[in-house]
């Protein structure tokens, strides 16, 4: 493949990387809520767009399906928590600042999460996201039996399937329907754009213009 293909996952993070993309001069021609296309041209005709699961995009860019790609803080982490080390091989330049939210912990209103913890009993707790809540849990010496769940995560204490969730929040407003409060907050999330490092030593000429647009792009921007 000589040009180069741009990862995206339909949603969130389409739609705050468009902006970005047209800052750097950069039109996606097919809106994918519209299209059943999962490649999609650019006006570049050396970059097309791919859309995958936001949570397959740091593996299309690490094996070269994609040579760049926005993918969440939270993906990146866990995605590399799982591939060991705590790290993937994939390089990492920019923050693009979009897509914010943050890593929590909630819990239903009546339980008493600071006393589990005082007491160190042991905590159940759902998630999508196993490895981060095992990484945070494990740091503050807190017993967690882990549940990996794929979606819904707030039914989990609501059915007494688990003490807790961890899972992200941006508004609050899904917690507050469901009536569980935030109880800790794991860590601040963002996009990031990621490129395939052999893809950066090949296609430098134009992977390199690429970064440093968007660079620029997220700088002017906000
Ligand atoms: O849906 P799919 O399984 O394919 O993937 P996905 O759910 O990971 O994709 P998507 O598009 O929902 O999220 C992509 C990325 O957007 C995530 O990896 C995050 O980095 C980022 N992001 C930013 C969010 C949110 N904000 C967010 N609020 N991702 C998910 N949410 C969900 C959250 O899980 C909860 O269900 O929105 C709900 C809470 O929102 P509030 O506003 O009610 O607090
Ligand atoms: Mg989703």
């Amino acid at each position: 493949m000589n040009g180069i293909t741009l990862a995206l996952s339909k949603g969130r993070i389409f739609d705050d990387t468009l902006p970005l993309l047209a800052r750097a001069g950069i039109q996606v021609l097919e809106d994918p809520e519209t299209s059943r296309k999962l490649i999609l041209p650019t006006n570049r005709a050396e970059l097309r767009v791919v859309l995958v699961r936001a949570s397959d995009v740091p593996t299309y860019v690490e094996y070269g399906g994609a040579d760049v790609g926005v993918a969440g803080l939270d993906v990146l982490l866990e995605h590399g928590a799982a591939w060991g080390q705590g790290r993937s091989g994939l390089y990492q330049p920019l923050d693009l600042g979009i897509a914010r939210c943050r890593l929590s912990v909630a819990t239903r209103a009546d339980f008493d999460y600071p006393a589990a913890v005082r007491q160190g009993s042991r905590i159940r707790v759902a998630t999508k996201y196993v490895q981060l809540a095992r990484q945070h849990f494990a740091d503050k010496g807190v017993h967690v039996d882990l549940i990996k769940l794929y979606g819904s995560m707030e039914l989990a204490p609501l059915t007494g399937l688990a003490d807790a969730i961890v899972d992200l929040v941006s508004t609050g407003s899904t917690l507050k329907a469901n009536q569980l409060v935030e109880v800790e907050r794991i860590m601040d999330i963002s996009a990031r754009l990621v490129v395939n490092p052999t893809s950066l030593k090949l296609k430098r000429e134009s992977l390199r213009p690429l970064i440093d647009a968007l660079g620029a792009a997220v700088e002017g921007g906000s």
